[in-house]
């Protein structure tokens, strides 16, 4: 008996994981195992000496249940300090970096441009993109067949519903609904038919009106003058006289040139300055079409957004906007 316990004890020494701990048992309690054999042996024995026996196989029986029993605990305990210590966080790491989205450029320039007139006490007017020809061309001072429709390349949807060309059906809309004074800007997409590299099918527009008593073409030079000066910093602005069909009379405005900063280069043409947007003494006869009051005039403007981000943020191609290329996006996520 005494050989078991000593074999036993050697056993156990050993032994580091609860699988080894099991066989073990198993060697030595289990029901062909060391002890247990032992038990069978006592059928053998006379009455004196199976008492003795008895007594002493029970002894090493629960020797080696308590051994087990604090191997087990020394295990376990092994086992969850191992998995503490491995799953413990290192807080001297650098955090990781999430993946955030951002603002859209031309979303950028909309807000940045908004703020500016907001500053100034326009407020904020939204149109529709599909739009009647009535408000799109004819309630704006262009009739059927004049030649002004061939100036923007329309998409028809039937005779009498376009996707609105620019953002100027707005001026008509809000002057229908509200009395004068009105004095908002209006953003949103527009489109025509024309594709290049500072030309797309689908862009955006910031249209402008301001409608009061006494309103000269020196207040609408004075507003556009210090919003182009807000939002390009201190850059050389020139109205020169144009045409459109609502304004009269009409002008386009031009800045120095960013890129050359006036000497001259193949973005401006080598004139050393760039068209950024129209603009106008509301015509006559839009204000009659509204029936506004004949003591009431005023000023609008268009611009568009895409030419403003390119030209702020030095971009040479409008596709890059709607091709959503991450690389390209992620510049602008400050
Ligand atoms: C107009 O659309 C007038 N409605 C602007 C206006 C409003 C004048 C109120 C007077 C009073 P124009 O066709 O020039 O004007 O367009 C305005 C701007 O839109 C242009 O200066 C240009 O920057 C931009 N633009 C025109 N076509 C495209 C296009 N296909 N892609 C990107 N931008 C364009």
């Amino acid at each position: 008996m005494h050989y078991i316990k000593k074999e036993f004890e050697e056993a156990i020494k050993n032994i580091d994981n609860n699988e080894a701990l099991k066989q073990l048992k198993a060697q030595f309690l289990g029901k062909k195992g060391r002890v247990t054999e032992l038990f069978k042996r006592i059928s053998d024995l006379g009455n004196e000496q199976k008492k003795e026996f008895g007594k002493n196989i029970n002894q090493l029986k629960s020797y080696i249940e308590n051994a087990i029993k604090e191997k087990q605990t020394q295990i376990n305990e092994f086992v969850k300090r191992k998995s503490l210590e491995e799953e413990s966080i290192d807080i001297t790491l650098p955090s990781r970096v999430s993946n955030f989205g951002a603002i859209h450029p031309i979303t950028k320039t909309i807000i940045e441009i908004e703020d500016i007139f907001k500053s100034m006490g326009f407020d904020v007017e939204t149109g529709y993109e599909i739009e009647y020809d009535k408000y799109n061309f004819e309630l704006l001072n262009i009739p059927k067949e004049h030649p002004a429709r061939d100036m923007q390349d329309t998409f028809y949807i039937n005779d009498n519903v376009v996707l609105r060309t620019h953002t100027s059906p707005t001026q008509v809309r809000v002057m229908q609904k509200k009395n004068p004074p009105v004095m908002f800007i209006s953003p949103g997409k527009v489109y025509r038919r024309d594709s290049d590299i500072t030309h797309s099918p689908m862009f955006h527009q910031i249209e402008g009106l301001l409608i009061d008593k006494d309103i000269h073409f020196s207040d609408l030079k004075g507003v556009l003058s210090e919003f182009l000066r807000m939002f390009f910093g201190d850059v050389p602005v020139r109205f020169r006289p144009s045409y459109f069909p609502f304004t009269e009379p009409s002008a386009e405005v031009d800045i120095g040139c960013i890129i050359c900063k006036g000497k001259g280069c193949r973005v401006c043409s080598h004139t050393g300055y760039l068209e950024v947007l129209g603009c106008g003494m509301v015509h006559p006869n839009v204000l009659r079409n509204v029936n506004y009051p004949k003591d009431y005039n005023g000023f609008a403007f268009g611009l568009g957004v895409e030419r403003f981000a390119m030209l702020k943020y030095g971009i040479d191609n409008i596709k890059l906007f709607f091709e959503n290329d991450v690389r390209f996006l992620k510049q602008f996520s400050f």
